[in-house]
Formats: structure tokens, C-alpha cells, sequence
């Protein structure tokens, strides 16, 4: 089967659902093909902190609703190491807040607004694979329901994350990756108890690193960093709990509330930048392009920036004959993506401890972290991060 369409979007996580749905009310046709099932998208368990990048698109899309009505708004988060815990106020240092509201949420809230709204999305789409994207008429071809399938298209859209085959689709004599792995993951546990404080707490204790995070006040998201050797299985609830009241330290800890965990997982870390951002006909958008270790709440928001661009660039292309803007796609967003780089890499060495580290470099974590204790300026440069550099 043959059809034909403007954009052809791979990957129907946030970023392929934010563009289909962006594309659709700029009136401009397009469909979204995603490997897994609707149940399987849903089920993984990420991003909580969303930056106004990624609430404005929400609400320029008309879908807020829910987000406003469940999302928790929070004015500012915490640095701690175990002794002291340094709040950075948000609101009073940048008058921004960041949402607390769940990957899960936006992606529920994206798909089931999708046929209402005419933005069609094609699950369990197998072999996808990228034909002709140097040329103007690329293609797409995939099978679904053991029937093989083509779609022609002006433009395709690789929002099918970091082992999609969008990236993979740009020659190596054209795309140069930048890469940093850290020597650790996070082990996250998500269970139905209140959150230990109101706000998030990221410690940097002996023992290693803790983030006390939160999807709503009944629902709790606690992280610890683990050597990349640990297995899930070897990591039973109660010695999760235990762990992160050691590291998070007495007062969080009498706040804690255990409970059986709904979700348990580990993700390693990684820094991952792939330049350009664009070839041909071929945008990358999201974790196709780029990775950021979660320290900084930045991936979905970054995310939420380049989808941004690309649909202003599409926008002018087919609205207004424009094609400068799709030339200009890749340099933008990456200018954007590499400040997130350096403020998520930066936070990750501040806060984790590095099996290579010695004194020297735990006494320059000490030092940064009292310089950000008792400097305005450090404190701002953290907030202005957080919260989102401009769009
Ligand atoms: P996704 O979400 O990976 O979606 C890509 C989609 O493409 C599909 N796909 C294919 N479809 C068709 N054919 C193929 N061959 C395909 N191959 C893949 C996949 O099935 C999938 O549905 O990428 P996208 O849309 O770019 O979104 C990026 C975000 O998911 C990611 O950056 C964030 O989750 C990162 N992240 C966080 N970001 C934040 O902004 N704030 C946070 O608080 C935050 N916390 C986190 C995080 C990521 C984490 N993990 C597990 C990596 C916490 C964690 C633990
Ligand atoms: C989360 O709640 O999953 C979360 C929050 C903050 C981060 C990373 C993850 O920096």
C-alpha cells in the first residue's frame, strides 16, 4: 500500500506526538509511525519536571486541561550533600517555576487527543527504514499487520529516540557524534506513597547520589546512582527504601513514606550530541539527536525545544514557501541543546561521586557547592538553567 503525505513523523513518544499534533493545527498533513503498542509507550516510566518550553506547547495546543488541573507548580528544588541543604528559589530568582507532571501524562494526554483532532498515528509499525532522504521526494517504507507499506513524503521527521534508525539513516561522512558515558545509572523506583518533602531534594552523600522526586502528593519517584554491574533483580524494594534513607539523609528520610514499588529500573547515564540535526529532507528531533543525563530534568524539555523550532521551520516552508528556515533548523536547536548539555553534565559532576575521583575532586565539589550556598550569582546561574533558557 502506497499513500502520501507532507511529513512523515518517526516515533510516537513526545517529541513525534508534540510535532504531529503541532503540524495538525498548522494544517499541515502528516502521520506518525511508532514500533511499539499504545500500552508499551505508556508504560515507560521517565521525565517529571517539565520546563515552560513544554507546558507552553500544552497549552498552544489546547491541551492543558489535565496538566493544569493535576500538575504541581513548584517554586524552587534543593541541593544537599548530606549535611546541608542548599534551596535554590526558583520564583524569587528567575520569577519562573517548573510543572511537575509526568511523561506519562503529556504522552497520554498527546494520544488520546490524536483522533479527535485528525493527527493519525500507526502503532506496531515494524522495519521502519528512511529511503532517498538527500534528495526532495524521500520515503518511508514499513510493514504492519504482515503487509509491507510505502509512504512518499516532502519531509521526514526522526523522533524515534536514541536506537531509532532516523540517525542511523545519516551518512558517517555527514553526521559527527559527541559522546560522554558516566559510570553509573539510576535506579528509579516509582510507588503510591506521599512525597518526603514538597520539593526535590538531589543529594550527593558518601554512599552516592539520591534524587527525591514526586509524580503527584500520593505518588513518590525516588532515584539512587548504582555501579552500571547492578542488576534490578538484586534490588529488592526494602534495600531501595533503606538506601535512599542513608543517602538522603535524617530529616528526608523521617518524611518517607515506603510503599510497594509500581516500577523499578535502571537507566544509565549518558552525554550524547549528534551534529547536524539535519540532513536532506531528514530533521532529528529529541533523543534521536541527542541525550542528556537526567540530572537537570533536561531531556523532554529539550525535546519540546527543537520540536518547537521545527515546526515554526515546516510552518514557514509550507505556509510560506519559505525554506530558509529548515536550513537554519539544526544550528538552532543545537545552540539551545548544547547549553542543556553543559548545565546537565555539570550538575552530574556536582553531584555524583566518580569511582576515579580522589580528595581533590571531592574537595572541589565541596567548594562548589558552599560557593553556591552563599553566592546569589551562583544560585541564579543554576535557577536560569533550570527552569529553561530561552526558546
Ligand atoms: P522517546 O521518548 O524515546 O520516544 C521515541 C519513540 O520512537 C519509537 N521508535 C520507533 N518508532 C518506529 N520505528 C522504529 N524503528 C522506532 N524506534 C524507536 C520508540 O518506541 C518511542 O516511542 O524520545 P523523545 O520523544 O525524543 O522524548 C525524549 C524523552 O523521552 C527523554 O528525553 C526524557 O524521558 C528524558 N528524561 C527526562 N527529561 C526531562 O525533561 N525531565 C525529566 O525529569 C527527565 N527524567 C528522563 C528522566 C529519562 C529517564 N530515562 C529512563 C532515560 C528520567 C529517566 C530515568
Ligand atoms: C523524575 O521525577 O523522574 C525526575 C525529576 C528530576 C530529574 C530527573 C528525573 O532531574
Amino acid at each position: 500500500m502506497t499513500m502520501r503525505t507532507d511529513v512523515v513523523i518517526i516515533g510516537a513518544g513526545p517529541a513525534g506526538l508534540l510535532l504531529g499534533h503541532l503540524l495538525r493545527a498548522e494544517g499541515i498533513a502528516c502521520v506518525v509511525l511508532e514500533r511499539q503498542t499504545p500500552d508499551y509507550v505508556l508504560s515507560r516510566i521517565r521525565a517529571g519536571v517539565l520546563e515552560t518550553v513544554a507546558t507552553d506547547l500544552m497549552t498552544r495546543l489546547g491541551l492543558d486541561a489535565r496538566m493544569n488541573a493535576e500538575g504541581l507548580w513548584h517554586n524552587g528544588f534543593n541541593l544537599a550533600d548530606g549535611e546541608r541543604l542548599v534551596r535554590i528559589d526558583l520564583a524569587e530568582l528567575t520569577g519562573r517555576k517548573v510543572m511537575v507532571y509526568g511523561q506519562t501524562e503529556i504522552t497520554r494526554d498527546l494520544m488520546d487527543a490524536a483522533p479527535g483532532r485528525g493527527l493519525e498515528v500507526i502503532y506496531e509499525a515494524e522495519d521502519v527504514a528512511l529511503h532517498d532522504i538527500e534528495g526532495d521526494a524521500p520515503y518511508i517504507t514499513y510493514s504492519a499487520d504482515g503487509t509491507g507499506h510505502r509512504i512518499d513524503a516532502r519531509f521526514i521527521c526522526g523522533c524515534d529516540g536514541f536506537y531509532g534508525p532516523s540517525r542511523a539513516a545519516i551518512p558517517d561522512s555527514v553526521g559527527r557524534p559527541f559522546e560522554r558515558v558516566y559510570p553509573f545509572g539510576w535506579l528509579g523506583i516509582l510507588a503510591d506513597v506521599p512525597p518526603c518533602n514538597h520539593e526535590l531534594i538531589y543529594t550527593n552523600h558518601e554512599r552516592g547520589f539520591a534524587l527525591a522526586s514526586m509524580r503527584s502528593m500520593q505518588r513518590s519517584r525516588y532515584y539512587i546512582d548504582v555501579p552500571l554491574t547492578e542488576k534490578i533483580e538484586d534490588w529488592p524494594d526494602d534495600r531501595i527504601w533503606d538506601e535512599l534513607a542513608i543517602r538522603l539523609g535524617p530529616d528526608a528520610a523521617a518524611g518517607m513514606t515506603r510503599g510497594p514499588s509500581i516500577e523499578k529500573s535502571i537507566a544509565p547515564l549518558r552525554s550524547f550530541v549528534f551534529e547536524p540535526m539535519r540532513h536532506g529532507s531528514l530533521m532529528l528531533a529529541g533523543d534521536a539527536a541527542h541525550i542528556v543525563p537526567p540530572t537537570g530534568a533536561k531531556g523532554l524539555n529539550l525535546a519540546a525545544s527543537d520540536v518547537h523550532y521545527l515546526c515554526d521551520a515546516l510552518t514557514a516552508y509550507f505556509r510560506h514557501n519559505d525554506a530558509d528556515a529548515i536550513a537554519g533548523y539544526s544550528d538552532k536547536a543545537l545552540a539551545r541543546v548544547w547549553k542543556s548539555e553543559r548545565f546537565s553534565w555539570s550538575l552530574t559532576n556536582l553531584m555524583h561521586r566518580f569511582p576515579d575521583d580522589g580528595p581533590f575532586e571531592r574537595r572541589m565539589q565541596v567548594a562548589e557547592l558552599d560557593y553556591i550556598a552563599s553566592s546569589r550569582a551562583a544560585q541564579m546561574v543554576i535557577a536560569e538553567n533550570y527552569v529553561g533558557l530561552p526558546v
